[in-house]
């Protein structure tokens, strides 16, 4: 077995594993190639152009998992940031990611890189604040966030009509309160598959994003049964795996659409549970062109610190996906 183009020169990559509410990310700190110059947006189209073997080595089975998300450090583009970050998964790489960047944030601190204080990620979304509290809790200052359309209507396979809006929060959502199957951990099999017959009904219909961009995280969103949440979430990622945490991108996307409907003021805290019962804080600023600026806050925990090898003799050395 020969490394597939992109892999040659890579026998092992040091990482920081960690989970944020659940939902696991893969710092990586050294080992991988050079992106080389440009913007992190140029660099994130070489890493998915020319290091797909790596992501998959990094994320995929046996190594990883279809929930581990991968967060490559390189340099910043913008000088405040302590770190440049691009995020992947099991089937390429993100815009951005919250609880990944709760994750590195804990990851450098782990490392004795950072301190609790005022912190910078620079992503392909865009620059993130990252406050680093002392009781190690970590608020991200995300990108700008919108509600793109409202009560947008697909067609099911079994012809049900699902209405709901499609939002950026630093990835595309569709976000929907309606759901034939109850938000329990032990419904998410069910619960997979109607978010994936949501998204396969948006890409039939070509409904996407600005710019064209696909919807590819799909979130139900509704009420939650435990005292004091103001909402559970199930969202769908791209490699169909379903976020462990409440998801930083979709509780941004979410407080878009409430601050759009009135329905959340600035300032006012919004208490988004996860399937799994773990808990995001999020709050909004007013942003520029009707845009809100999410604050999104979590706990992460250091779980591994790995040296992943890479033996050119193993058949699935560059991992695969199911
Ligand atoms: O927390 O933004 C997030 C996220 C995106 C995909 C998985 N988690």
């Amino acid at each position: 077995m020969t490394y597939p183009a992109g892999a040659a020169t890579v026998t092992s990559i040091e990482a920081i594993d960690s989970h944020t509410g659940g939902e696991p990310t893969r710092t990586v700190i050294s080992g991988f190639p050079d992106l080389g110059e440009g913007t992190l947006k140029q660099r994130r189209d070489r890493f998915a152009r020319e290091h797909d073997a790596l992501r998959r080595a990094i994320a995929c089975e046996p190594r990883g998992s279809d929930v581990v998300v991968g967060a490559l450090l390189v340099p910043p583009d913008d000088a405040r940031a302590v770190t440049g970050v691009i995020f992947f998964n099991n089937v390429g790489p993100l815009w951005m990611c919250g609880h990944g960047a709760i994750g590195v944030i804990r990851s450098l601190q782990f490392l004795g890189r950072i301190e609790p204080g005022q912190h910078w990620l620079d992503t392909p979304a865009g620059l993130v604040g990252a406050r680093l509290h002392e009781d190690g809790r970590v608020s991200i200052d995300n990108v700008p966030s919108y509600r793109h359309a409202r009560d947008v209507s697909v067609t099911l396979m079994d012809e049900r009509v699902v209405q709901g809006d499609v939002a950026w929060g630093g990835n595309w959502f569709f976000i929907t309160p309606e759901t034939p199957i109850p938000l329990e951990p032990n419904h998410w099999r069910d619960l997979t598959a109607y978010a994936e017959d949501i998204r396969r009904a948006l890409e039939e219909a070509g409904i996407r994003g600005a710019d064209g961009l696909e919807i590819d995280h799909i979130e139900i969103n509704t009420a939650s049964p435990t005292p004091g949440m103001d909402a559970r979430n199930f969202v769908l990622c791209p490699g169909l795996a379903y976020d462990r945490s409440p998801c930083g991108t979709g509780t941004s996307a979410k407080l878009a659409c409430l601050a759009a409907d009135g329905t959340l003021a600035a300032g006012a805290v919004w208490r988004q549970e996860s399937l799994i019962g773990s808990v995001f804080e999020g709050t909004w600023r007013p942003g520029e062109d009707g845009s809100i600026l999410p604050t999104i806050t979590g706990s992460a925990f250091v779980t591994a610190q790995s040296r992943l090898v890479l033996d050119p003799t193993d058949p699935f050395v560059c991992g695969f996906s199911g």
